[in-house]
């Protein structure tokens, strides 16, 4: 760490608005500000720019909407009598039941007062003489806070591709991340669905369930496992109350965030047999497990992903009775796990019924929408009376990019990342003093249970900022050189990996003209989290930190 007292401290006189800004009232923005008011004893102010708390729970209301993680860890545990306390009503909690918990959570630590909803932040600019942060909303009004925290979400801003004649549609148009809170009533109504990605797998067998016809347009295949979701054993539940710190402690460390450990031999050194029963388990109990809990060397090796693979597919032409359909659902040319894996309740059963059918886009991709509906690049026109888009986001630096950041000397964070990310730890950028960014690229993030890495980001911020105010110091970032080292770090870990093989929004590649670099961390959240302990535990190394009264201290 550089410690530089060029700048005169400040940190006592009334020089901001606020002590710090924080952009969304998600897990991330209602946890932060909990610990900077309510623990630290510090002025926030959050900006919302949803009505209510959630973040992308305030967002995704699509049919099906639901987490793909257990209830009981996609939660907080930073509060024991929270958790003892909050009943989840299954296996995976579904929108509305997230929204609920965490408005009840916004209650309970009175954490409402302080959020300003209906607010969009559109910019935030670095005072080099003051050392705040000036943060602007849609409306024009100004704040200033010595902290900028993002609580921004990697998966908020959403994908609807620029389609030629995409405004011609007559029918109604409804994007999954962006869902009417009245709900959509399908009924008697032909439907089109662009998009087969984890949203879409959710929504489609609830949607067919309603329309008089449902055509769903597949670009890219995608490798589901099942959810299995229901009402969790009450002989279970009350064995997970009882031990909750053992959870927490094995989640934290764990390398997804989730109670998943990995076999100790790899898919090549099991036999077939034992293989078999690995992965039937693992099917049989559904969630993630083929996926973060079976073999490590599926993430390295093609040919022990292959294997994984071959099980898959036998899993599909099993589900889908037309041997045609089964095939154009059975994925192709890339690696099992290295897309996001959804999970599914009746999935590719829908494409068993009669009103449903499926339409290769890859070959034959879309050419235009017209008043009617879809028009494929070959001529065939399939009329909708709605249509659905499920075709992502802009996802992890998406959200920032939106936000016009300007760091030292008027840099702005997006041109800064216009060839990638470019972070200390996912949490900080060289140049943007005291910004926080939770969960941010090159964090582990979207690979992990989210609760859990976004909690961990939440305790690091805080510690951080207690730290700087313990010292008296003004700011906190990371040198070029740790930034640099943390890119071509993060860089290096995924290409020993077939991550960066395929064509994926963790790559960029959902966007055109996006970057293809892969954008989360892979140190895993249990060795990650070290790894952040370390840098504050050796002296906030890779950090400079300016206006320290006590140099001794670094
Ligand atoms: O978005 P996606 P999503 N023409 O990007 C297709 C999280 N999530 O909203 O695969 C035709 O996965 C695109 O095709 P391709 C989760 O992390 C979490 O479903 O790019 N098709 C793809 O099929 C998830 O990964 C939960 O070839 C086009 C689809 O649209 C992330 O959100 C639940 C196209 C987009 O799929 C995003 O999921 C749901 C085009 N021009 C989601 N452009 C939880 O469990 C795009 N597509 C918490």
């Amino acid at each position: 760490m550089t410690v530089t007292q060029d700048v005169p401290d400040t940190t006592a006189g009334p020089t901001t608005d606020v002590d710090a800004v924080v952009i969304g009232a998600g897990f991330s923005g209602l946890y932060m500000l909990h610990r900077l008011r309510n623990q630290m004893g510090l002025t926030a102010r959050v900006f919302e720019t949803g009505g209510g708390v959630g973040g992308t729970w305030y967002w995704n209301r699509y049919p099906g909407a639901r987490s793909d993680s257990d209830s009981y860890i996609y939660c907080y545990s930073f509060d024991e009598q929270l958790w003892q306390d909050w009943e989840w009503s299954e296996r995976y909690p579904e929108q509305h039941e997230i929204r609920a918990y965490l408005e009840h959570v916004a209650e309970r630590f009175d954490l409402n007062r302080d959020i300003q909803f209906n607010t969009r932040v559109t910019g935030a600019s670095f005072d080099e003489v003051t050392d705040a942060w000036t943060v602007t909303t849609e409306t024009g009004e100004t704040v200033t806070a010595r902290y900028l925290i993002a609580g921004v979400g990697a998966l908020s801003v959403s994908n609807t591709p620029k389609f030629a004649g995409i405004d011609s549609f007559r029918g109604e148009t409804h994007h999954t991340g962006h869902w009417p809170h009245e709900g959509v009533d399908f009924s008697g109504k032909r439907v089109g669905v662009i998009g087969t990605g984890a949203s879409a797998v959710q929504a489609i067998p609830l949607i067919a369930k309603q329309a008089s016809d449902l055509t769903v347009f597949q670009r890219t295949a995608n490798y589901i496992l099942p959810a299995r979701n229901g009402p969790v054993d009450p002989d279970v539940k009350q064995s997970r109350k009882q031990d909750y710190s053992g959870i927490w402690q094995r989640v934290r460390g764990s390398s997804f965030g989730f109670e998943l450990t990995a076999l100790e031999k790899g898919a090549l050194e099991s036999s077939d047999e034992e293989r078999r029963r690995e992965l039937q388990a693992r099917w049989d109990e559904g969630g993630f497990g083929i996926w973060l809990g079976s073999y490590v060397d599926i993430f390295f090796q093609d040919e022990a992903n292959a294997k994984v693979r071959e099980f898959l597919h036998e899993r599909i032409r099993e589900a889908v009775q037309d041997p045609a359909t089964a095939e154009l659902l059975t994925p192709k040319g890339y690696a099992f796990g290295v897309k996001r894996v959804p999970l599914d309740s009746g999935y590719f059963e829908t494409f068993n019924l009669p009103h449903v059918r499926l339409v290769d886009v890859k070959s034959n991709p879309v050419a235009e929408i017209t008043p009617a509906g879809v028009k494929l690049a070959d001529g065939a026109e399939y009329e909708c009376d709605a249509l659905v888009y499920a075709t992502g986001f802009d996802a992890m630096t998406g959200p920032l990019n939106k936000i016009d950041i300007r760091g030292r000397g008027g840099e702005l964070l997006r041109e800064k990342w216009a060839e990638g990310p470019r972070t200390y730890l996912g949490l900080s950028s060289a140049g943007f003093p005291n910004l926080f960014i939770i969960t941010g690229p090159q964090s582990p993030s979207v690979l992990s249970n989210m609760p859990v890495s976004i909690e961990q980001h939440v305790e690091f911020i805080s510690r951080v900022i207690g730290d700087l105010r313990e010292r008296g110091a003004q700011t906190i970032e990371p040198t070029r050189a740790a930034e640099d080292a943390w890119v071509v770090h993060n860089q290096e870990l995924a290409e020993t990996t077939l991550f960066t093989k395929a064509d994926t929004w963790y790559m960029g590649a959902n966007i055109p003209g996006k970057p293809r670099v892969f954008m989360p961390n892979l140190d895993f959240v249990g060795p990650y989290r070290q790894r952040c302990d370390e840098v504050v535990e050796n002296g906030y190394e890779g950090f400079t930190i300016t206006g320290s009264k006590h140099e001794a201290m670094a």
